[in-house]
């Protein structure tokens, strides 16, 4: 074996190189050497959500610029999305360890014609973290499955993800039912994903897009707060 060839240890690199390493050992799907590296950057003290934000989700950006631009194809990327899953569970009950009160619940999925779900499971992450009860409706939700979990569920927040230009009209079809059942007022409608931006948010009639995970928790808890204070007032 060549020098180059030998096998690096992970545990003997500094946190910069470390994390160098982890965007290599995400685009190469290398799921153990990402359960590693993250366990190995918890050791040395780091946040949970530091090593979500820093390493996986970094090392997930570079991952999508590739497939974007054809370097990467949908099998490597499957890899890498399920390294990334490997890290995503060792950090969960760390973010969910919080302790923090019940603040309200939510009922999220990715719409109907759209398999993506890191985005969605990363946002059901933070939101138990800051204290929300989540139910995950999963993905390639036809607007019944949202309907039908809002009624038995009773939630507060309604969060729909989508990844694709042409799934996310498919929230507009999900907002445009709730208000003819009459019922759209009845909960805080938030939106996500990639392709999304505030003004499409608002075209569709959410309550709020929301970039990323921890703008969904600070926008989920004011507009939680908001409700709570009309009812009481
Ligand atoms: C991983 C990935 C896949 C994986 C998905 C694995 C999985 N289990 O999710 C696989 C390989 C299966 C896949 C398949 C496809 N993909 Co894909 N995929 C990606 C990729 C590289 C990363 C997405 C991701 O996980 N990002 C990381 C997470 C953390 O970010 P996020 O999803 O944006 O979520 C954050 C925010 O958006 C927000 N958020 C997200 N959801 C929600 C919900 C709520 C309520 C809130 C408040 C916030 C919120 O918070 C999150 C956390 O901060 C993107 C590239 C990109 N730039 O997004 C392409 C991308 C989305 N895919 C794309 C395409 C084209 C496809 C395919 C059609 C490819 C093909 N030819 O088959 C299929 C579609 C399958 C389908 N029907 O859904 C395109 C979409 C282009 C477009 N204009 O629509 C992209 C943009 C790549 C590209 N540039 O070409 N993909």
């Amino acid at each position: 074996m060549s020098e180059e060839e030998e096998d690096i240890i992970l545990s003997e690199l500094d946190d910069e190189e470390l994390v160098q390493q982890m965007f290599d050992d995400l685009y190469d799907g290398l799921k153990e050497e990402i359960e590693e590296g993250v366990n190995i950057l918890l050791e040395r003290g780091w946040q949970p959500y530091d090593v979500l934000t820093k390493a996986l989700v970094g090392g997930m950006t570079i991952v999508g610029a590739d497939f974007r631009d054809g370097i990467l194809f949908v099998p490597e990327v499957l890899l890498a999305a399920n390294a990334m899953k490997g890290g995503m569970f060792i950090l969960k009950p760390l973010l969910a360890e919080t302790g923090a009160p019940r603040v309200g619940k939510m009922v999220i999925g990715t719409v109907k014609g759209d398999i993506h779900d890191i985005g969605k499971n990363l946002v059901s992450m933070m939101m138990e973290g800051a204290g929300f009860e989540v139910v995950d409706l999963g993905i390639n939700n036809p607007v019944e499955n949202y309907l039908e979990a809002l009624e038995s569920e009773e939630p507060d927040i309604l969060g729909m993800s989508a990844l694709l230009t042409t799934t996310m009209p498919y929230m507009k079809v999900v907002i445009d039912t709730m208000v003819e059942q009459g019922i759209r007022d009845d909960y805080i409608v938030l939106v996500g994903g990639a392709p999304l931006n505030e003004e499409f948010g608002k075209a569709i009639g959410a309550d709020a897009y929301c970039r990323d995970a921890a703008v969904a928790v600070e926008t989920a808890k004011e507009f939680v707060s908001r409700k709570h204070n009309q009812l009481a007032g």
